[in-house]
């Protein structure tokens, strides 16, 4: 069954998606108290994480998918096909959230995806292909420091024993929280190999928007690198030390990220972009030089070379920094990922949709890391981006997008779902 004259004028119902958001969103949600704007804060495998996730269970089994859970936390919900031997289509993101979130970064693509299935369970279709939907463990990376971890695991770049090992800063590991959220699963991590894979996501910046486009045909996700960066100096006394004695390490910290900018500012290293999230300093007192400074460096940039260069180069320098401040130097590493290329054949299908649906669209790269370059890996996989209000802002309570951007990406996710499950 493509999109033909039996399913062509189908629509997702926009006000049912935009409630399951709204009631999602409810979860995890508080005040911020500088705005007065309600944001949601769902770091993954908290009690929030964990009361996210049954509630979006409860519905997909409400909407009769068959539920299964692995390992390292990753949900699916399976809906039969005609041909139900066949390798499933798959859509889905995450629903655990950054501390300081909005309720569409990765609720939209799970939502998105669900109401799918209640559109053709209203319809009565079923496809040829069966369906899921799926959530994934620790999207965001913000808890336990390696960003898309479920994904990762379920197509095999990281090793399970790892990510069970993985802890958070108050030493708690991702194998004793699954435990204790009910979320560690008996489901192998590779049980599902999709026919394809599309996700549906916000944009989480201002291009659509300011082309004025209702619509992104997204191209691929550009490279990340995540690290730890430890600086240690020595704590001293902030009144009775002349500066020449000092090792500061909040210092240093600083030059860093002023020296991180200068590189994105350079030009050397094309769209380079470089955030400085964590500045830890020890112990943290006003009257205390600080000893040690924790720090996060998030590194992105389209071109792999570039990355690898920027890296290198902001390695050089943090030494040269330190060491003329009497600063020592430590790097772990927290995640790292190429560039990656969404398939064509995906990509070519979703914007087929959009011009049927009379939706402005353009190819645009994912400036943000997502779960589909995970399984880009073992699927071709594509995403939908839709726009945002405030140029797109995200990672921020003032995150929105409106129920009718939710709508032009859930119906370009239904009519794309529907020609990929067609397949033969
Ligand atoms: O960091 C990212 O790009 C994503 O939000 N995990
Ligand atoms: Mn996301
Ligand atoms: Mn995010």
């Amino acid at each position: 069954m493509t999109s033909t004259d039996t399913t062509r004028d189908l629509r997702i119902d926009s006000a049912r998606l935009y409630a399951s958001l709204d009631a999602l969103g409810r979860i995890g949600a508080y005040t911020d108290e500088r705005t007065g704007l309600v944001g949601v804060c769902r770091p993954s495998l908290t009690d929030a994480d964990a009361d996210g996730r049954r509630l979006v269970m409860g519905w997909m089994r409400d909407a009769g998918l068959a539920i299964t859970v692995d390992a390292i936390g990753n949900v699916y919900g399976r809906r039969a096909g005609r041909d139900d031997a066949l390798p499933a289509v798959m859509c889905g993101s995450h629903v655990d959230s950054v501390p300081t979130a909005g309720r569409f970064d990765g609720c939209l693509g799970v939502l998105g995806g669900l109401e799918v299935v209640r559109t053709l369970d209203d319809a009565g279709l079923v496809t040829r292909r069966p369906l899921v939907v799926a959530f994934f463990t620790e999207e965001e990376g913000a808890r336990f420091g390696t960003d898309m971890l479920g994904s990762a695991v379920a197509t095999g770049r990281i090793a399970l024993a790892e990510a069970h090992a993985l802890c958070d800063a108050a030493g708690v590991s991702v194998g004793d929280e699954l435990r204790r959220t009910g979320f560690l699963g008996d489901a192998p991590v590779d049980a599902i190999r999709p026919h394809a894979y599309v996700e549906l996501h916000v944009e989480q910046g201002p291009v659509l928007a300011r082309k004025g486009l209702r619509l992104g045909v997204v191209t691929g996700v550009q490279g990340i690198s995540w690290q730890e960066l430890q600086l240690q100096g020595r704590a001293a006394h902030a009144g009775t030390t002349p500066i020449s004695y000092r090792a500061d390490a909040g210092l240093v910290a600083s030059l860093v990220n002023v020296r991180m900018r200068a590189l994105c500012d350079s030009g050397d290293y094309g769209h380079l972009r470089a955030t400085m999230g964590v500045i830890q300093p020890h112990p943290g007192a006003v009257n205390v030089i600080p000893g040690r400074v924790r720090a996060t460096v998030d590194l992105r940039n389209p071109e792999e070379d570039a990355l690898a260069r920027a890296e290198a180069d902001l390695h050089a320098a943090v030494d040269e920094l330190a060491a003329a401040h009497g600063v020592s130097v430590a790097w772990k590493r927290m995640a790292r990922t190429p560039p990656v290329p969404f398939d064509a054949s995906v990509q070519a299908v979703i914007a087929d949709v959009a011009t049927r649906l009379l939706l402005s669209h353009e190819p645009i790269i994912a400036g943000a890391g997502h779960d589909a370059q995970e399984w880009a890996r073992v699927a071709k996989t594509a995403m939908i981006f839709v726009p945002g209000e405030f140029d797109g802002i995200s990672h921020n309570p003032r995150e929105l997008s409106t129920e009718a951007q939710c709508a032009d990406g859930a119906n370009t996710l239904l009519h794309t779902l529907l020609a990929l499950a067609d397949e033969p």
